[in-house]
């Protein structure tokens, strides 16, 4: 196989290259990197790389440029490419940038499924669950739930966890491994495909880098113990990394993530709570939002226990966070608007104080 074709070259990412004329640009894909340092993968295999000033300065939103897993429009001088255009973005994960206000931070792109993977120690949270689940479906990614260090419980109690975990997702492949004997790890290298592009999400030291070198059969990514008092992992993975697998396909390993704020639409929400979009219907009001309102079917379904509290907890949390950063996101784009006009008014009164030349 070709080596682009091997990292997931589609005839849809050369048609969008061609798109943009320019004859002596060349795909290429973003292995890692941020700002002026990337590491991209060429048909004459990986260069360092940079990004234009063009991109890296006219581009208002920092999710516009290039993540692991983007394709690129580039130019090859010598042994350095130069990326002078990310193309459309089939799939994108995204989450809100840590701190205040509701910058979106793009995690990887062009992604088709996203393993989330969580341990069965102190990690397992169906509510974090959720979260990730929700960005998946807001980006276009089919999510794979992995249980990972099955060995540290007896056979008898992980039927348990994965009816836990299914529940929260009752269309979602589950699978329990454990990387320490091996055991469950053939069914996830099965679900690999050629051309294809896999992304490991979780928190920190839940075994993602651990479990690309056993699909890889060799200890190429850094792996680090998890702290003994409270499980916790210590960030042994750094940065967003695309690796190819031997059979084609990538696979990008990311950083453990400490929080994860959700951005999504509405309906992505609604998608990971089937039974509360179920219920909705019964509502008296077509805009319920299943508060405080009369006549609300699904706060009759918590009251006798047909839906679980649980579960309307996290949604009206999760509803409420994405709520909160929708006007956040309006504030923000509002602000843009402002400062493009600014810049433009600036623009023309360059323009205008020009000196006529004859
Ligand atoms: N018992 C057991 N330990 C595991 C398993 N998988 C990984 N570990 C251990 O968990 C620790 C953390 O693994 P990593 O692969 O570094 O975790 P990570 O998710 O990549 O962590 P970050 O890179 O920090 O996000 C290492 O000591 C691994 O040996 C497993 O299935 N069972
Ligand atoms: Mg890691
Ligand atoms: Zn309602």
């Amino acid at each position: 196989m070709p080596i682009l074709e091997a990292y997931g070259l589609t005839d849809a990412v050369l048609a969008a290259l061609a798109e943009l004329g320019g004859d002596d640009s060349q795909p290429a894909r973003i292995i890692t990197g941020v700002r002026q340092n990337y590491r991209v993968i060429t048909a004459g295999g990986e260069l360092p790389a940079t990004a234009t000033g063009r991109l890296q300065f006219d581009t208002d939103e920092s999710a516009d440029l290039p993540v692991a897993g983007d394709w690129v429009a580039a130019r090859i001088f010598d042994d350095q490419a130069v990326i002078h255009q990310v193309l459309p973005r089939r799939t994108s994960l995204m989450r809100k940038s840590s701190g205040r206000g509701s910058a979106q931070q793009v995690l990887a792109a062009n992604v088709d499924t996203l393993f989330i993977v969580q341990s069965l120690d102190r990690d397992f949270n169906l509510r974090r669950l959720e979260r990730y689940l929700v960005m998946a479906r807001e980006g276009g990614v089919e999510p794979v739930i992995l249980l990972s260090k099955r060995d540290l419980h007896p056979e008898e109690d992980i039927p348990s966890f994965v009816a836990q975990a299914q529940a929260v997702s009752p269309d979602t492949p589950v699978l329990v491994y454990s990387a320490q004997d091996s055991s469950g790890v053939d069914a996830i290298r099965a679900r690999l495909r050629p051309g294809q592009t896999f992304c490991l999400a979780g928190s920190s030291g839940v075994g993602k880098s651990t479990l690309i070198n056993q699909l890889l059969g060799e200890s190429r990514l850094a792996t680090r113990p998890v702290r003994e008092k409270d499980a916790r992992g210590r960030h042994a993975t750094t940065r967003r990394e695309l690796i190819l697998l031997p059979e084609g396909g990538v696979l990008i390993d990311t950083p453990g993530m400490r929080e994860l704020g959700v951005l999504a639409e509405q309906s992505s929400l609604e998608s990971t709570f089937p039974e509360i979009e179920a219920l909705a219907p019964g509502c008296r009001y077509g805009d319920c939002r299943h508060q405080q309102e009369p006549g609300c079917a699904v706060r009759q379904a918590v009251e006798s226990g047909d839906l679980p509290r649980s579960r309307y907890d996290s949604y009206l949390k999760l509803a409420r966070e994405l709520a909160y950063n929708a006007t956040q996101a309006d504030q923000l784009s509002r602000l843009k608007y402002r400062r493009a006009q600014k810049r433009l008014f600036k623009s023309y009164k360059v323009i205008l104080q020009r000196k006529p030349r004859f």
